[in-house]
């Protein structure tokens, strides 16, 4: 029988089979064994009332099935979709809104473990919002009133999130002329659930323009104040090298990981664990030293400022602790499986919740406090330090890692292309332009248990390189190709398209640019709208060559960011089946009418050699429409000539002096 395949990481396979051997269950078997429901997973079952939960099945569903309420399938499904949206806003945005209360609290002086890291990019916001900076005004001054006015767009009831005006003209003009421009974040979110309530909007396209404006508020408002706010405190991400996948964790030292969303914490924790006394107390404890490591977006948070290594994305939480080796984890907010509190009852780890809003049965909880951030940050690793002579032998101790480079924040893109004085797009659009680099696409999302996890994150990233395609990941994306040993600029030498190599090789980068964590998709929000200024291309993000992808993805944040993206004029293509495949309507919004309107859309397509195909048929029509040269493989650079053994040997052969 053919082994079916779990994860398309071998260290996390490895690990899988471990823990099958040793009866341990993780997502890989839960997911094995828990089927989707068909009628939920295609957004026919509506739960919005308790005359439901109604399922809107049968022959001519579409046309004829009715809730009881009389709601029918389009409106049902498109209802789920808006939910979707508004609760992935609402867990980006509520992670933006506690950014901005740290910088008030630093402005202030009450956060006195923090500081303004990057005044240039404080200014650079403070110039976009309107405030006055420079000419010797105090710092912390302009960043309360920076603070201050981005607290305004949650609670914004009339009028434009501050930062629409960031688009380009012509995208802010679309966004008006169909009424999805923002309000303020709250408002979206609070509105899209008033609609989705019974018997309110029950016109699908209607309520679907509801969940673009909603989600516009998470990528222009919610993320984009997230990344800000998080460079303007701890630096804007310029390259480092780490390391990634599960050989970080380290045999002889104390293992601690931060796993979640938040950086705040984690900055901290990334000075504490270099404290001297700390250190001293680790090796009371008979360890070597505090080994810091990350998951999910905590980790790219951290990995991007600091190189602090990663060993991996969402599906790798459980198998890290099935290492055996994490003394413990400290988690905030966002994409913690509730199942590592149990699997680690079964192991050493310690996982500490720290967030007032996320606790969880059978963890220690450390409430975190950024009035007092470097006192909780001690507090958890003492408590791994703790932990650490309490390891057992038992383990699937994994040595595999992979060097990483991190940190292309869209200011060091801009940077590498000229330097600090002359910074631009130029060379990237003038590669567009020329066929070197056939089009971009940002390659972001979760993995998945219930593919073979980071399969598709692998294959795709592959084979667009190979198509001259420059990706730009995010999130647990980045992990799937950091651990696959993706994030080098030996990819573009071994993988590269011809006319991509050259590119990378002139400019010295990967053809695969980590631009962060999940929040930081606003980053490629911005690179479009300054490739639309750069000029040569479109003059809007739409009908750029560019496409998102989100192969894996599993989170409503996701949906939330696909929806963004598309209502900014960048088509996006989802893998799995559609959490709304029962509505043709539904289907035919969400690619054909938000094609017209705004040159976006947002497709699900499971095979992911059909994700390829349409990723560059979006681009190649792009081009076309732009009226770029024809994209020709091979046209630029040399193409490799692969060879094999006897080809090498023959070659060696003839070149022995005879
Ligand atoms: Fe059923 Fe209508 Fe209630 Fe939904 S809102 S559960 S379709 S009765
Ligand atoms: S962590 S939302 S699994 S990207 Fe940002 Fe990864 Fe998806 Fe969570």
């Amino acid at each position: 029988m053919e082994k079916h395949i779990k994860s398309a990481n071998e260290a996390s396979e490895k690990i899988i089979e471990w823990g099958e051997a040793h009866d341990y269950t993780t997502c890989f078997e839960r997911a094995e064994r828990l089927k989707p429901c068909p009628i939920g997973s295609s957004g026919a079952c509506c739960k919005v009332c308790h005359m439901g939960p109604c399922r809107l099945v049968g022959k001519n569903a579409e046309e004829e099935a009715r809730g009881v309420c009389g709601a029918t399938l389009p409106t049902v499904a498109a209802r789920n979709l808006v939910r979707m949206i508004a609760a992935g806003t609402a867990a980006h945005s509520d992670h933006a809104r506690d950014m901005v209360l740290t910088l008030l609290a630093v402005a202030n002086g009450e956060a006195k473990d923090f500081k303004i890291t990057d005044e240039r990019k404080l200014n650079r916001v403070a110039e976009i919002l309107g405030i006055e900076f420079g000419n010797g005004r105090n710092v912390n001054d302009v960043a309360r009133d920076v603070a201050l006015k981005l607290l305004e767009d949650f609670t914004r009831q009339k009028g434009e999130l501050n930062y629409i005006k960031r688009a380009p003209q012509k995208t802010q003009e679309r966004w008006r002329k169909w009424g999805v421009a923002p309000r303020g974040i709250d408002r979206e979110v609070v509105e899209a659930m008033h609609r989705t309530n019974i018997g309110v909007d029950h016109d699908p396209d209607h309520l679907l323009t509801h969940g673009l404006r909603t989600a516009l508020a998470d990528g222009w408002g919610g993320c984009m104040i997230s990344t800000d706010i998080s460079d303007i405190l701890f630096g804007t991400p310029t390259p480092v090298k780490a390391e990634a996948s599960y050989g970080i964790f380290k045999e002889d030292e104390v293992n601690l990981i931060v796993h979640g969303h938040e950086p705040s914490l984690a900055e901290i924790i990334v000075d504490v664990v270099s404290d001297p006394e700390l250190i001293e107390y680790a090796k009371s404890k008979g360890a070597k030293g505090i080994n810091l490591g990350g998951m999910c977006c905590t980790a790219n948070e951290v990995l991007m400022r600091h190189g602090i290594p990663t060993a991996g994305g969402f599906t790798n939480q459980e198998l890290g602790i099935m290492t055996g080796l994490v003394d413990a984890i400290a988690v905030d907010v966002q994409c913690i499986m509730p199942a590592i509190a149990e699997l680690s009852k079964k192991f050493h780890t310690k996982i500490i919740t720290t967030s007032e809003k996320a606790t969880m049965p059978d963890a220690i909880h450390v409430q975190y406090d950024e009035h007092r951030a470097r006192e909780v940050a001690k507090e958890i690793v003492k408590i791994a330090i703790d932990n650490f002579p309490n390891r057992k032998k038992e383990g699937s101790h994994i040595t595999d890692k992979f060097p990483v480079i991190a940190g292309f924040s869209h200011e060091y893109i801009e940077y590498m292309q000229g330097g600090r004085w002359r910074a631009s797009f130029r060379p990237l659009n003038d590669a567009i332009i020329a066929g070197r680099i056939r089009g971009v696409v940002g390659l972001a999302g979760c993995d998945n248990p219930r593919v073979p996890s980071t399969g598709l994150h692998r294959f795709l990233a592959i084979e667009l390189i190979k198509n001259d395609v420059l990706i730009v990941s995010t999130g647990c994306g980045s992990a799937a190709c950091g651990t696959a040993g993706y994030l080098t600029p030996e990819m573009a030498l071994e993988h590269a398209g011809p006319g991509l190599r050259e590119v990378c090789e002139a400019i010295g980068i990967p053809p695969i640019l980590h631009v962060g964590a999940c929040v930081d998709n606003s980053r490629i929000l911005t690179i479009a709208t300054a490739m639309a200024h750069e000029g040569g291309l479109s003059d809007e993000i739409a009908g750029m060559p560019a496409v998102g992808i989100a192969p894996e993805w599993m989170s409503e944040k996701a949906i939330a960011i696909g929806c963004y993206f598309a209502a900014s004029g960048v088509p996006v293509i989802f893998g799995g089946e559609s959490p709304v495949g029962a509505s043709e309507e539904v289907t035919r919004i969400m690619t054909e009418v938000w094609f017209e309107r705004f040159m976006g859309a947002l497709h699900f397509e499971p095979d992911p050699e059909k994700i390829l195909e349409l990723a560059l048929n979006y681009i190649d029509k792009a081009r076309e429409k732009l009226k770029l040269r024809k994209y020709e493989p091979g046209r630029f650079g040399t193409e490799r000539v692969l060879m094999d053994m006897a080809a090498r040997r023959e070659l060696e052969k003839s070149a022995k002096p005879t």
